[in-house]
Protein backbone atom coordinates (compact mmCIF):
# COMPACT_ATOMS: atom_id res chain seq x y z
CA UNK A 1 0.00 0.00 0.00
CA UNK A 2 1.28 3.07 -0.53
CA UNK A 3 2.44 5.61 2.44
CA UNK A 4 -0.06 8.72 3.36
CA UNK A 5 2.01 11.73 4.58
CA UNK A 6 1.64 12.95 7.71
CA UNK A 7 -2.20 13.74 8.61
CA UNK A 8 -2.81 18.17 8.06
CA UNK A 9 -6.50 17.58 10.21
CA UNK A 10 -7.99 14.70 11.92
CA UNK A 11 -10.66 13.72 9.48
CA UNK A 12 -11.78 10.19 12.03
CA UNK A 13 -12.22 12.94 14.44
CA UNK A 14 -14.21 15.32 11.86
CA UNK A 15 -15.99 12.10 10.93
CA UNK A 16 -17.91 11.98 14.42
CA UNK A 17 -19.73 15.69 13.56
CA UNK A 18 -21.37 14.30 10.37
CA UNK A 19 -23.68 12.27 11.75
CA UNK A 20 -25.23 11.05 7.75
CA UNK A 21 -21.71 9.45 7.60
CA UNK A 22 -22.40 6.75 10.01
CA UNK A 23 -25.41 5.33 7.88
CA UNK A 24 -25.27 2.39 5.37
CA UNK A 25 -26.06 2.49 1.82
CA UNK A 26 -27.02 -0.82 -0.06
CA UNK A 27 -26.11 -2.70 3.28
CA UNK A 28 -23.08 -1.29 3.30
CA UNK A 29 -21.19 1.65 5.61
CA UNK A 30 -21.42 4.87 3.48
CA UNK A 31 -18.74 5.37 1.75
CA UNK A 32 -19.14 9.50 0.28
CA UNK A 33 -17.02 10.38 -2.12
CA UNK A 34 -18.67 13.04 -3.82
CA UNK A 35 -18.55 15.89 -1.86
CA UNK A 36 -17.75 18.13 -5.72
CA UNK A 37 -21.68 17.38 -5.95
CA UNK A 38 -22.74 18.48 -3.09
CA UNK A 39 -20.42 18.26 0.65
CA UNK A 40 -22.08 16.64 3.34
CA UNK A 41 -23.03 18.84 6.65
CA UNK A 42 -21.65 18.70 10.11
CA UNK A 43 -24.29 18.47 13.15
CA UNK A 44 -23.55 22.30 14.11
CA UNK A 45 -24.56 23.68 10.70
CA UNK A 46 -28.05 21.18 10.87
CA UNK A 47 -28.43 22.61 13.86
CA UNK A 48 -28.07 26.30 12.90
CA UNK A 49 -30.64 25.67 10.71
CA UNK A 50 -33.14 23.91 13.17
CA UNK A 51 -32.80 26.50 16.02
CA UNK A 52 -33.56 29.13 13.69
CA UNK A 53 -36.80 27.84 12.89
CA UNK A 54 -37.12 26.63 16.32
CA UNK A 55 -36.19 29.77 17.87
CA UNK A 56 -35.80 32.67 15.61
CA UNK A 57 -38.15 32.07 12.30
CA UNK A 58 -39.80 35.60 11.50
CA UNK A 59 -38.83 37.06 7.86
CA UNK A 60 -36.34 39.65 7.51
CA UNK A 61 -35.95 43.49 6.78
CA UNK A 62 -39.41 43.47 7.86
CA UNK A 63 -40.93 42.56 10.92
CA UNK A 64 -40.27 45.90 13.75
CA UNK A 65 -41.30 43.22 15.96
CA UNK A 66 -38.31 41.66 18.50
CA UNK A 67 -38.34 38.56 16.35
CA UNK A 68 -38.25 40.03 13.26
CA UNK A 69 -35.39 42.28 14.68
CA UNK A 70 -33.56 39.22 15.90
CA UNK A 71 -34.01 37.04 12.37
CA UNK A 72 -32.42 39.92 10.74
CA UNK A 73 -29.20 40.56 12.97
CA UNK A 74 -28.92 36.68 12.36
CA UNK A 75 -29.11 37.01 8.80
CA UNK A 76 -27.01 40.00 8.03
CA UNK A 77 -24.54 38.75 10.65
CA UNK A 78 -24.06 35.70 7.87
CA UNK A 79 -23.80 38.10 5.46
CA UNK A 80 -20.55 39.17 7.59
CA UNK A 81 -18.87 36.05 8.42
CA UNK A 82 -19.27 34.79 4.80
CA UNK A 83 -18.15 37.98 3.30
CA UNK A 84 -15.01 38.20 6.36
CA UNK A 85 -14.34 34.49 5.61
CA UNK A 86 -13.73 35.08 1.61
CA UNK A 87 -11.59 38.35 2.95
CA UNK A 88 -14.36 40.67 1.09
CA UNK A 89 -13.60 44.56 2.05
CA UNK A 90 -17.34 45.54 3.04
CA UNK A 91 -20.40 43.02 4.04
CA UNK A 92 -22.39 44.91 1.42
CA UNK A 93 -19.85 43.45 -1.66
CA UNK A 94 -21.53 39.89 -0.57
CA UNK A 95 -24.64 39.64 -2.40
CA UNK A 96 -26.56 36.08 -1.15
CA UNK A 97 -28.29 33.96 -4.34
CA UNK A 98 -28.81 29.87 -4.47
CA UNK A 99 -25.37 28.98 -5.37
CA UNK A 100 -23.23 29.77 -7.76
CA UNK A 101 -25.45 29.04 -11.04
CA UNK A 102 -27.97 31.74 -9.30
CA UNK A 103 -24.60 34.23 -8.99
CA UNK A 104 -22.79 33.91 -12.68
CA UNK A 105 -26.63 34.29 -13.82
CA UNK A 106 -26.29 37.70 -11.76
CA UNK A 107 -23.77 39.23 -13.17
CA UNK A 108 -24.17 38.04 -16.98
CA UNK A 109 -27.56 39.12 -16.39
CA UNK A 110 -26.96 42.68 -14.08
CA UNK A 111 -23.25 43.52 -15.35
CA UNK A 112 -23.08 41.86 -18.96
CA UNK A 113 -26.46 42.85 -20.44
CA UNK A 114 -25.97 46.63 -19.09
CA UNK A 115 -22.01 46.86 -20.06
CA UNK A 116 -21.41 44.02 -23.07
CA UNK A 117 -21.79 45.23 -26.75
CA UNK A 118 -21.77 43.75 -29.76
CA UNK A 119 -18.44 42.41 -30.61
CA UNK A 120 -16.88 42.76 -27.04
CA UNK A 121 -15.44 39.22 -25.72
CA UNK A 122 -16.18 37.63 -22.81
CA UNK A 123 -13.69 34.73 -22.34
CA UNK A 124 -13.91 31.67 -20.67
CA UNK A 125 -11.71 27.83 -20.72
CA UNK A 126 -12.23 25.04 -21.84
CA UNK A 127 -12.30 23.61 -18.17
CA UNK A 128 -15.71 25.50 -17.43
CA UNK A 129 -19.10 24.04 -15.54
CA UNK A 130 -22.46 24.96 -18.13
CA UNK A 131 -23.17 27.41 -15.23
CA UNK A 132 -20.13 29.56 -16.24
CA UNK A 133 -21.10 29.34 -20.36
CA UNK A 134 -24.61 28.65 -20.84
CA UNK A 135 -25.41 32.74 -19.20
CA UNK A 136 -22.77 33.85 -20.99
CA UNK A 137 -24.31 32.45 -24.20
CA UNK A 138 -27.68 33.97 -23.21
CA UNK A 139 -25.86 37.12 -22.59
CA UNK A 140 -23.86 37.04 -25.98
CA UNK A 141 -27.31 36.29 -27.93
CA UNK A 142 -29.03 39.84 -26.16
CA UNK A 143 -25.50 41.91 -26.54
CA UNK A 144 -23.74 40.36 -29.48
CA UNK A 145 -20.83 39.86 -27.17
CA UNK A 146 -18.57 36.90 -28.30
CA UNK A 147 -17.47 33.92 -26.53
CA UNK A 148 -13.80 32.37 -27.03
CA UNK A 149 -12.17 29.61 -25.21
CA UNK A 150 -8.98 29.46 -23.47
CA UNK A 151 -7.87 25.77 -24.49
CA UNK A 152 -6.33 23.47 -21.72
CA UNK A 153 -2.82 21.59 -21.99
CA UNK A 154 -2.89 18.16 -22.77
CA UNK A 155 -2.61 18.00 -18.62
CA UNK A 156 -5.92 19.58 -18.34
CA UNK A 157 -3.70 22.99 -16.98
CA UNK A 158 -4.33 26.78 -18.24
CA UNK A 159 -1.30 27.66 -19.78
CA UNK A 160 -0.51 31.85 -19.08
CA UNK A 161 1.03 32.38 -22.76
CA UNK A 162 -2.40 30.66 -23.44
CA UNK A 163 -4.35 32.83 -21.75
CA UNK A 164 -2.08 35.91 -23.07
CA UNK A 165 -2.98 34.81 -26.69
CA UNK A 166 -6.60 34.34 -26.13
CA UNK A 167 -7.05 38.19 -25.11
CA UNK A 168 -8.40 40.98 -28.24
CA UNK A 169 -8.62 44.31 -27.89
CA UNK A 170 -12.23 43.49 -27.32
CA UNK A 171 -11.91 41.32 -24.22
CA UNK A 172 -14.26 43.10 -21.11
CA UNK A 173 -14.54 40.43 -18.87
CA UNK A 174 -12.76 36.76 -18.07
CA UNK A 175 -14.60 33.74 -16.38
CA UNK A 176 -12.95 31.53 -14.97
CA UNK A 177 -13.36 28.81 -12.41
CA UNK A 178 -11.23 28.87 -9.42
CA UNK A 179 -11.06 25.06 -9.46
CA UNK A 180 -12.32 22.30 -12.13
CA UNK A 181 -14.97 20.27 -10.65
CA UNK A 182 -14.20 17.11 -13.26
CA UNK A 183 -9.74 17.37 -13.13
CA UNK A 184 -9.06 19.56 -9.61
CA UNK A 185 -7.09 21.87 -11.69
CA UNK A 186 -6.62 25.42 -10.47
CA UNK A 187 -6.17 27.89 -12.53
CA UNK A 188 -3.25 30.95 -11.44
CA UNK A 189 -6.17 33.44 -10.85
CA UNK A 190 -4.28 36.30 -9.28
CA UNK A 191 -1.77 36.50 -12.25
CA UNK A 192 -4.63 36.12 -14.99
CA UNK A 193 -6.55 39.07 -13.23
CA UNK A 194 -3.71 41.04 -13.78
CA UNK A 195 -4.19 40.14 -17.22
CA UNK A 196 -7.44 40.62 -17.06
CA UNK A 197 -7.05 44.32 -15.95
CA UNK A 198 -4.03 45.42 -17.91
CA UNK A 199 -6.36 44.24 -20.80
CA UNK A 200 -9.38 46.79 -19.14
CA UNK A 201 -11.13 43.44 -18.41
CA UNK A 202 -13.12 42.53 -15.75
CA UNK A 203 -12.71 38.89 -13.85
CA UNK A 204 -15.32 36.70 -12.84
CA UNK A 205 -14.37 33.78 -10.86
CA UNK A 206 -16.57 30.47 -10.32
CA UNK A 207 -15.70 29.59 -7.00
CA UNK A 208 -18.39 26.58 -6.20
CA UNK A 209 -15.43 24.15 -5.81
CA UNK A 210 -12.68 26.57 -5.12
CA UNK A 211 -14.05 28.24 -2.19
CA UNK A 212 -14.64 24.84 -0.54
CA UNK A 213 -11.83 23.62 -0.52
CA UNK A 214 -8.83 26.89 -0.29
CA UNK A 215 -8.17 29.81 1.43
CA UNK A 216 -9.64 32.33 -0.30
CA UNK A 217 -9.05 36.57 -0.30
CA UNK A 218 -10.88 38.69 -3.17
CA UNK A 219 -8.63 41.60 -2.49
CA UNK A 220 -5.23 39.20 -2.70
CA UNK A 221 -6.42 37.75 -5.78
CA UNK A 222 -7.82 41.21 -7.38
CA UNK A 223 -11.10 39.48 -8.72
CA UNK A 224 -14.18 41.83 -9.42
CA UNK A 225 -16.41 38.75 -8.72
CA UNK A 226 -16.31 35.68 -7.24
CA UNK A 227 -19.56 32.94 -6.73
CA UNK A 228 -20.48 30.85 -3.52
CA UNK A 229 -21.76 27.52 -3.52
CA UNK A 230 -22.71 26.81 -0.05
CA UNK A 231 -23.89 23.29 -0.16
CA UNK A 232 -20.42 22.41 -1.39
CA UNK A 233 -19.03 24.15 1.42
CA UNK A 234 -20.84 22.06 4.10
CA UNK A 235 -23.57 24.58 4.57
CA UNK A 236 -27.08 24.11 3.88
CA UNK A 237 -28.40 23.38 -0.39
CA UNK A 238 -29.54 26.79 -1.53
CA UNK A 239 -27.31 28.84 0.12
CA UNK A 240 -24.30 30.80 -1.14
CA UNK A 241 -23.93 34.13 -3.15
CA UNK A 242 -21.35 36.19 -5.25
CA UNK A 243 -18.70 38.71 -4.17
CA UNK A 244 -18.51 41.75 -6.35
CA UNK A 245 -16.52 45.01 -6.28
CA UNK A 246 -18.56 47.54 -4.21
CA UNK A 247 -18.11 50.50 -6.75
CA UNK A 248 -19.35 47.58 -9.50
CA UNK A 249 -22.26 45.97 -7.71
CA UNK A 250 -23.42 49.88 -7.16
CA UNK A 251 -23.20 50.49 -11.03
CA UNK A 252 -24.82 47.25 -11.95
CA UNK A 253 -28.54 47.09 -12.70
CA UNK A 254 -31.10 45.18 -10.35
CA UNK A 255 -31.33 41.34 -11.11
CA UNK A 256 -34.89 40.09 -10.31
CA UNK A 257 -37.26 42.43 -9.91
CA UNK A 258 -39.90 42.31 -6.84
CA UNK A 259 -40.31 43.55 -2.64
CA UNK A 260 -37.46 44.17 -0.78
CA UNK A 261 -35.14 45.56 -3.48
CA UNK A 262 -36.92 49.02 -3.94
CA UNK A 263 -37.04 52.27 -2.37
CA UNK A 264 -40.10 53.70 -4.29
CA UNK A 265 -42.63 52.26 -6.75
CA UNK A 266 -44.10 54.26 -9.15
CA UNK A 267 -46.63 53.74 -11.97
CA UNK A 268 -43.94 52.78 -14.33
CA UNK A 269 -40.78 52.89 -13.01
CA UNK A 270 -39.08 52.59 -9.50
CA UNK A 271 -36.00 53.31 -7.41
CA UNK A 272 -33.86 50.69 -5.87
CA UNK A 273 -31.87 50.03 -2.68
CA UNK A 274 -27.93 50.07 -2.34
CA UNK A 275 -26.24 47.01 -2.90
CA UNK A 276 -26.27 43.85 -1.62
CA UNK A 277 -30.46 44.60 -0.91
CA UNK A 278 -30.26 45.83 -4.75
CA UNK A 279 -29.91 42.17 -5.53
CA UNK A 280 -32.08 40.42 -3.09
CA UNK A 281 -35.49 40.06 -4.34
CA UNK A 282 -38.03 38.27 -2.35
CA UNK A 283 -37.76 36.25 0.39
CA UNK A 284 -34.38 35.10 0.90
CA UNK A 285 -32.78 31.58 1.84
CA UNK A 286 -32.99 33.03 5.13
CA UNK A 287 -32.15 29.52 7.20
CA UNK A 288 -29.76 28.20 4.96
CA UNK A 289 -27.51 31.34 4.58
CA UNK A 290 -27.87 31.59 8.67
CA UNK A 291 -26.61 28.13 8.40
CA UNK A 292 -23.86 28.56 5.66
CA UNK A 293 -22.05 30.96 8.77
CA UNK A 294 -22.38 27.98 10.93
CA UNK A 295 -20.13 26.27 8.12
CA UNK A 296 -18.02 28.75 7.46
CA UNK A 297 -17.49 28.82 11.33
CA UNK A 298 -16.59 25.57 11.47
CA UNK A 299 -14.11 25.47 8.89
CA UNK A 300 -12.78 28.83 9.93
CA UNK A 301 -12.03 26.99 13.21
CA UNK A 302 -10.01 23.63 11.03
CA UNK A 303 -8.57 26.41 9.25
CA UNK A 304 -8.83 26.35 5.48
CA UNK A 305 -5.01 26.02 5.16
CA UNK A 306 -5.26 22.59 6.90
CA UNK A 307 -8.52 21.33 4.71
CA UNK A 308 -5.87 22.62 1.54
CA UNK A 309 -3.38 20.36 2.92
CA UNK A 310 -5.70 17.70 3.65
CA UNK A 311 -7.31 17.70 0.16
CA UNK A 312 -3.39 17.19 -1.08
CA UNK A 313 -2.51 14.44 0.57
CA UNK A 314 -5.61 12.45 -0.27
CA UNK A 315 -5.52 13.64 -3.84
CA UNK A 316 -1.69 12.26 -4.03
CA UNK A 317 -2.46 8.80 -2.17
CA UNK A 318 -5.58 8.43 -4.56
CA UNK A 319 -3.83 9.48 -7.87
CA UNK A 320 -1.20 6.69 -6.51
CA UNK A 321 -3.71 4.30 -5.84
CA UNK A 322 -6.43 4.56 -8.76
CA UNK A 323 -3.40 4.64 -11.42
CA UNK A 324 -1.61 1.58 -9.66
CA UNK A 325 -5.34 -0.22 -9.93
CA UNK A 326 -4.96 0.30 -14.17
CA UNK A 327 -7.48 3.54 -14.22
CA UNK A 328 -6.97 6.36 -16.30
CA UNK A 329 -6.54 9.32 -14.41
CA UNK A 330 -7.15 11.98 -16.77
CA UNK A 331 -5.61 15.89 -15.54
CA UNK A 332 -2.04 16.49 -14.03
CA UNK A 333 -0.88 14.22 -11.90
CA UNK A 334 0.91 16.54 -9.84
CA UNK A 335 -1.04 17.19 -6.44
CA UNK A 336 0.11 20.66 -5.82
CA UNK A 337 -1.41 21.53 -9.32
CA UNK A 338 -4.84 20.21 -8.35
CA UNK A 339 -7.82 19.97 -6.16
CA UNK A 340 -9.62 16.98 -4.72
CA UNK A 341 -11.48 16.17 -7.94
CA UNK A 342 -10.26 13.33 -9.93
CA UNK A 343 -11.64 12.00 -12.70
CA UNK A 344 -11.07 8.58 -14.07
CA UNK A 345 -11.79 5.62 -16.13
CA UNK A 346 -11.49 2.16 -17.91
CA UNK A 347 -11.35 1.61 -20.81
CA UNK A 348 -13.70 -1.36 -21.20
CA UNK A 349 -16.49 -0.12 -18.75
CA UNK A 350 -18.49 2.52 -18.90
CA UNK A 351 -18.22 4.83 -15.99
CA UNK A 352 -21.94 4.48 -14.74
CA UNK A 353 -21.78 0.99 -15.00
CA UNK A 354 -18.76 1.57 -12.39
CA UNK A 355 -20.39 3.84 -10.34
CA UNK A 356 -23.76 1.55 -10.26
CA UNK A 357 -21.57 -1.56 -8.89
CA UNK A 358 -19.38 0.67 -6.79
CA UNK A 359 -23.09 2.23 -5.12
CA UNK A 360 -23.89 -1.60 -4.62
CA UNK A 361 -20.82 -1.68 -2.62
CA UNK A 362 -21.38 1.50 -0.24
CA UNK A 363 -19.14 3.50 -2.52
CA UNK A 364 -20.79 7.08 -3.75
CA UNK A 365 -18.65 8.27 -6.79
CA UNK A 366 -20.29 10.32 -9.91
CA UNK A 367 -20.25 9.33 -13.36
CA UNK A 368 -21.21 11.03 -15.95
CA UNK A 369 -20.06 14.53 -18.27
CA UNK A 370 -20.25 16.31 -14.75
CA UNK A 371 -21.92 19.57 -16.65
CA UNK A 372 -19.09 20.43 -18.62
CA UNK A 373 -19.86 19.04 -22.24
CA UNK A 374 -17.04 20.93 -23.38
CA UNK A 375 -14.00 19.57 -21.27
CA UNK A 376 -15.27 15.97 -21.84
CA UNK A 377 -15.22 16.81 -25.72
CA UNK A 378 -11.48 18.31 -24.98
CA UNK A 379 -10.50 14.90 -23.26
CA UNK A 380 -12.24 12.68 -25.79
CA UNK A 381 -14.30 10.85 -23.61
CA UNK A 382 -17.99 11.14 -23.09
CA UNK A 383 -18.19 11.28 -19.52
CA UNK A 384 -15.75 9.95 -16.32
CA UNK A 385 -16.16 8.37 -13.30
CA UNK A 386 -15.10 10.79 -10.90
CA UNK A 387 -14.14 10.41 -7.06
CA UNK A 388 -13.88 13.89 -4.71
CA UNK A 389 -13.19 14.52 -1.06
CA UNK A 390 -13.78 17.03 1.48
CA UNK A 391 -12.37 17.33 4.89
CA UNK A 392 -14.41 14.32 6.60
CA UNK A 393 -12.62 12.02 3.74
CA UNK A 394 -10.05 9.50 4.48
CA UNK A 395 -7.45 7.05 3.18
CA UNK A 396 -9.72 4.24 3.68
CA UNK A 397 -12.07 5.89 1.62
CA UNK A 398 -9.71 5.62 -1.20
CA UNK A 399 -9.04 2.06 -0.08
CA UNK A 400 -12.62 0.83 -0.48
CA UNK A 401 -12.88 2.56 -4.08
CA UNK A 402 -9.98 1.11 -4.99
CA UNK A 403 -11.29 -2.58 -3.61
CA UNK A 404 -14.57 -1.57 -5.56
CA UNK A 405 -13.26 -0.86 -8.38
CA UNK A 406 -11.45 -4.23 -8.15
CA UNK A 407 -14.89 -5.77 -7.65
CA UNK A 408 -16.13 -4.22 -10.71
CA UNK A 409 -13.29 -4.89 -12.79
CA UNK A 410 -14.52 -8.35 -12.16
CA UNK A 411 -18.18 -8.04 -13.18
CA UNK A 412 -17.32 -6.95 -16.29
CA UNK A 413 -14.22 -9.28 -17.21
N1 LIG B 1 -21.04 21.13 -9.74
C1 LIG B 1 -20.76 18.72 -9.66
O1 LIG B 1 -21.12 17.57 -9.38
P1 LIG B 1 -24.50 25.30 -7.92
O2 LIG B 1 -25.18 23.98 -8.16
O3 LIG B 1 -25.19 26.40 -8.60
O4 LIG B 1 -24.24 25.55 -6.50
O5 LIG B 1 -23.05 25.14 -8.58
C2 LIG B 1 -22.90 24.93 -9.96
C3 LIG B 1 -21.47 24.73 -10.26
C4 LIG B 1 -20.74 25.77 -10.82
N2 LIG B 1 -19.42 25.66 -11.03
C5 LIG B 1 -18.74 24.55 -10.73
C6 LIG B 1 -17.26 24.50 -10.95
C7 LIG B 1 -19.42 23.45 -10.17
O6 LIG B 1 -18.75 22.36 -9.86
C8 LIG B 1 -20.82 23.53 -9.95
C9 LIG B 1 -21.60 22.36 -9.43
C10 LIG B 1 -21.63 19.88 -9.26
O7 LIG B 1 -19.69 18.93 -10.20
C11 LIG B 1 -23.04 19.66 -9.70
S1 LIG B 1 -23.20 19.66 -11.45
Amino acid sequence: MAAVEEAALDAKRIREDFPILSREMSGKPLVYLDSAATSQKPRRVIQAVTEFYERSNANVHRGVYELGAEATELFEGARATIAGFLGAPEPNSFVFTRGSTESINLVAHAWGRRFLEDGDQVLLTELEHHSNIVPWQLCARDTGAELSYVPITDDGLIDLDAVAASFTGRTRLVAITGQSNVLGTRPPIREIAEMAHEAGAKILVDAAQFASHNPVDVVELDVDFLTVAGHKMLGPTASGGLYGRPELLEEMDPFLGGGEMIMEVHPSTSTYKEPPWKFEAGTMNIAQEIGLAAAVDYLTEIGMKNVADHERELTAYALERLTAAGATVFGTHDPDLRGGAISFWFEDIHPHDLAQVLGDQGVAIRAGHHCAQILMRRLGVPATARASFHVYSTPEDVDALVEGLEAARQVFG
